[in-house]
């Protein structure tokens, strides 16, 4: 009926304190081609426009990090995420923001700044344990993608990072339900048990996993011949 409708409505109005504090982060606007053309609030990069319209395309990343066993470290985001809460994804994603720092272009050393910003707060690795030049900059993917929410959704150019390092972890409980390593031998297994209890996949992590996840994983020693910075792929 309409009066319990209205109190589903209400619940997922109400955000969480600290995941709306920062919606207010200042994300990077590109265009197609990545230039970047200015600013805007992380609340604006992903609130949908009319009629499910994508929000303002900005700079994000993807990292994806291995222990030295080659196995990969998995997290299900928290309950109190505003985008895709719940969902299982690769170890951590968020975006550059429009500091002088993480807006450099060089070697993509912003982007590597913002990602080890993000590994020390949302995976609690100790600043001393990780470095950017444990970084691999491996290419740029494009996607647009609504949340299930229908008034949030995604629409980014992705840079997508690799690492190899064993870490120590301290997981926000706020960004983060739980974290796992799952080696390649295992992983599609994993996956498939995702499915089968209705466990959610991250879109991006599952156009990854789709396109290139396994042949990356199974040259991880021997990454440089699929490093490519002129492309920017689209799903
Ligand atoms: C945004 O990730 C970036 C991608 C690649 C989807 P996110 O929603 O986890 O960002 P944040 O952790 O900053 O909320
Ligand atoms: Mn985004």
């Amino acid at each position: 009926n309409s009066r319990k409708n209205n109190t589903v409505m209400l619940s997922t109005e109400k955000l969480d304190p600290q995941q709306e504090l920062l919606l207010k982060e200042r994300c990077i606007l590109v265009n197609e081609t990545d230039s970047n053309i200015g600013s805007a609030s992380k609340e604006e990069c992903h609130l949908l426009g009319p009629n499910g319209c994508p929000p303002p395309l900005h700079r994000a990343f993807s990292v994806f990090l291995f222990n030295s066993n080659g196995e990969l470290l998995l997290q299900q985001r928290s309950s109190h995420k505003i985008t895709f809460p719940l969902h299982y994804t690769n170890t951590c994603c968020s975006h550059p923001l429009a500091t002088e720092d993480e807006m450099l272009e060089t070697d993509a050393a912003g982007v590597k700044k913002a990602a080890l910003r993000r590994l020390i707060f949302e995976l609690g690795i100790p600043e001393r344990e990780i470095q950017l030049s444990d970084i691999n900059y491996l290419t740029r993917i494009y996607y647009s993608s609504p949340s299930l929410s229908g008034k949030w959704g995604e629409h980014e150019i992705d840079y997508i990072l690799f690492m190899k390092k064993n870490v120590t972890l301290n997981p926000n409980l706020n960004e983060i339900k739980e974290v796992q390593y799952v080696s390649r031998e295992n992983f599609e297994n994993l996956i498939a048990n995702l499915v089968k209890n209705n466990v959610p996949i991250t879109p991006w992590f599952q156009m990854i996993i789709d396109k290139f996840l396994l042949l990356w994983w199974d040259n991880l020693d021997n990454l440089s011949k699929f490093v490519d910075h002129k492309s920017i792929h689209r799903m």
